[in-house]
């Protein structure tokens, strides 16, 4: 017992929360709020699973859990479990009351009635009355339950039944000492956590802690040898049935591989770079649609987004599959069934907590969502990623499917919303996490995209975060060569260079899609105007490539760092997101002093997407101005190339003044062609709801 107790919240011990230590748990005491999405992921597809989650009141108050009662509009009663939700209304939190705890009984009620449920009332403070009370009440939800379920199946499962829940209203602190110090105590705040310290100071507390602890009579409950006593160890249930082996608690002992299809099969047909043009996330969205439609079976795959599937162009999955929609529907709804696999609520805190509860359960999943907008979970990416870097250190906790995120509609295209949805930030906040859970990918074209898919799919226990576009944009890479860049996660690009054989005058590299675009519409002013500059064209789609090898398990060794990067040659380096996280990952390589990066620095406006990089410096003639800078050998020659790129950028500001829209010079840019010869490509796909 002695250790048992030693061990409790004691340096190298176990935590005080509810921890990825405490067997039974798929959920992290520490940070409140993601209680009741987590048990709705665990219950989803789960349909034996009961999933009882005690929410504090003062986690009720947490903007995640306040919409998360929501969730029950998208639980299917003939193929999911059930969650019961128990609203355990102590009245404090650390030192205010609670919102709930000081409405009236008949507001609360009728705010959880108005959220779909029934609710039981279980409240006083003699314990013997509130166990049989209690016990009561759930012998009598789990009659509803059944019925509900029963109900269900003879009538096909349409209806959105009222789930029980239950409210306990119980003092805080209940059962410790009424006042300590002549202060109130129990039920009431001062109870919170630590009821009471200064234990060398204050001998009298050592007596206060003595006499609260025999209260519970532990001769009753233990022999002379500190054993609990055989017939009430007889008590818990056995072998899976105890809470701490429940395997749905350790999920990976459930996880079943995802059926992939061939992702080449998916595969734009790149001719030569450039020459077509595809959206990237909408090729993603057919590999997903038959990616759901072979795991139909299993029902262990789901996607998640907050009414931006169709905007990120996952369209296609609606052909297999709907979203999940038990609330009123109307016949002319667009794809809304009770057992959609698609998961759309307008809230990024229930998406990825759906998501966390059901990856952590043994299923897969992957979450689509505005790249400005993802930061609103950045908190509950942290807490997963911790969850995932502690249970690397855990044996018996069995690796899970990854948490893949696709960011789309990306800062550089946001014509249209402007500054508000112009944010690659997310990025920065993930590489802070340790090196052996997280990932980053930013594929240039489709067909990079659907291998880093692909291989995230197949991943266990990451955070994988892709960056790609949906707006059409010229595809670079075959799908051979697709596999082999992917599976390097940086190169450098042959055709797009000229130095090979000897030494590069200058190292063009590029990250994103957008970047890519812009370097090798550089790169071909530079074959226009000065044609005998030797440029290497790098390209990186596995962001952690730039960290060194002692920091990241992906990260390039300083021998192959320097081989790509050169050890003196000037790099002119455009990236999606902020240009300092470049300098954070290479601050240590031997070539830094001469890396210059450019990427976003918070300008945005609505504008068109081409006057998005000219604002921030990444476009293709201040890419073309940055190398001239760097090199002041080319000289004069130099001067007159330089001044016409300047004439070009104000041509540019004139012309999206008066039409509203990019030149056609740089709407119908072919790399390799003449400006004119290309022909007129469609820069947006607004009408599938921008
Ligand atoms: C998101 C978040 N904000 C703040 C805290 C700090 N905090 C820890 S416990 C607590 C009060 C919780 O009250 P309640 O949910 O009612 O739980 P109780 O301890 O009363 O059962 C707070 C604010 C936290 N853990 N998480």
């Amino acid at each position: 017992m002695k250790r048992l107790f030693k061990q409790f919240s004691f340096p190298g011990g176990i935590p005080s929360h509810v921890a990825p230590e405490t067997p039974g748990s798929i959920h992290e005491g520490g940070e409140l709020g993601y209680a009741v999405s987590h048990a709705y992921g665990a219950a989803y597809d789960n349909p034996n699973l009961v999933v009882s989650c005690v929410v504090g009141d003062g986690e009720a108050e947490t903007g995640a859990l306040a919409t998360s009662w929501h969730s029950n509009k998208f639980l299917n009663p003939l193929t999911d479990g059930v969650v019961l939700p128990i609203l355990h209304l102590n009245g404090y939190k650390i030192a205010n009351p609670c919102v709930l705890a000081r409405i009236s009984h008949q507001e609360l009620d009728q705010l959880f009635r108005g959220y779909g449920y029934t609710p039981h009332f279980v409240e006083g403070s003699d314990p013997e009355k509130m166990h049989q009370l209690m016990a009561a009440t759930l012998d009598k939800i789990f009659d509803d339950i059944q019925r509900i379920k029963a109900d269900a199946k003879r009538t096909g499962g349409m209806k959105r039944p009222l789930w029980p829940m239950i409210i306990l209203r119980s003092p805080k602190g209940w059962t410790c000492p009424k006042e300590i110090d002549g202060k109130r105590t129990e039920d009431y705040w001062r109870s919170h956590q630590v009821p009471m310290g200064e234990m060398h100071e204050k001998p009298e507390h050592i007596k206060i802690l003595e006499k609260w602890m025999k209260s519970y009579k532990p001769e009753e409950l233990f022999d002379k040898t500190g054993r609990l006593k055989p017939e009430l160890a007889e008590l818990p249930p056995k072998g899976n049935r105890r809470m701490s082996a429940n395997p749905h608690a350790n999920g990976g002992l459930l996880l079943k591989d995802l059926v992939l299809p061939d992702f080449c099969d998916y595969a734009v047909a790149v001719t030569k770079p450039g020459a077509i043009s595809a959206e990237s996330t909408r090729v993603m969205g057919k590999f997903l649609r038959d990616t759901m439609k072979l795991n139909m079976q299993t029902s262990n795959f789901r996607l998640f987004s907050p009414d931006e599937n169709n905007s990120n162009r996952w369209q296609d999955v609606m052909e297999i599959t709907n979203r999940a929609w038990m609330a009123d529907s109307y016949p002319y709804d667009d794809h809304l069934a009770p057992d959609g696999r698609v998961m759309e609520m307008l809230s990024e805190h229930q998406c990825q907590g759906w998501l966390e509860g059901y990856l952590l359960t043994g299923r897969h999943g992957f979450f689509s969502c505005y790249e400005a907008f993802i930061h609103i979970i950045d908190s509950m990416f942290n807490q997963h990623a911790k969850w995932l870097k502690v249970c690397h250190h855990i044996p018996w906790r069995r690796p899970i499917a990854s948490l893949n995120y696709l960011l789309s509609s990306h800062v550089w295209r946001q014509d249209h919303n402007g500054f508000s949805h112009q944010d690659p930030g997310f990025i920065d906040h993930v590489v802070n996490k340790k090196a052996d859970v997280v990932r980053v990918y930013l594929p240039p074209d489709a067909n990079t995209l659907l291998s880093v898919t692909d291989h995230c799919l197949r991943s266990r226990n990451y955070v994988n975060v892709v960056v790609a576009g949906k707006q059409p944009a010229p595809q670079w890479l075959t799908m051979d060569e697709a596999i082999k860049h992917c599976t390097a996660g940086i190169g450098i690009w042959e055709w797009a260079s000229n130095d090979k054989g000897g030494e590069p005058d200058v190292v063009m590299a590029c990250c994103g899609d957008v970047p890519t675009l812009e370097t090798l519409a550089a790169v071909d002013l530079f074959r226009r105007y000065l044609p005998a500059l030797k440029i290497r064209v790098i390209n990186v789609v596995n962001l952690m490539k730039l960290q060194p090898e002692s920091e990241h398990p992906h990260g390039l060794s300083d021998h192959d760092f320097d081989a790509l990067f050169t050890k003196d040659k000037p790099i002119v380096f455009a990236f999606h997101g902020y240009p300092w996280l470049i300098h954070r990952l290479t601050y240590r390589r031997t070539n830094h002093k001469n890396l210059h990066v450019r990427g976003y620095k918070e300008e945005g406006t609505t504008s068109t997407p081409f006057d998005m990089v000219v604002m921030n410096d990444l476009d293709r003639f201040h890419l073309f101005g940055d190398v001239i800078d760097r090199l002041p050998q080319l000289g004069s020659r130099a001067a007159y190339a330089k001044q016409a790129i300047r004439d070009k950028l104000l041509e540019h500001k004139q012309y999206i003044a008066k039409y509203g829209e990019d030149m056609p010079e740089i709407t119908d840019w072919q790399w390799g062609q003449q400006a004119s010869a290309g022909t007129k490509r469609r820069s947006s796909t607004e009408g599938d709801n921008v």
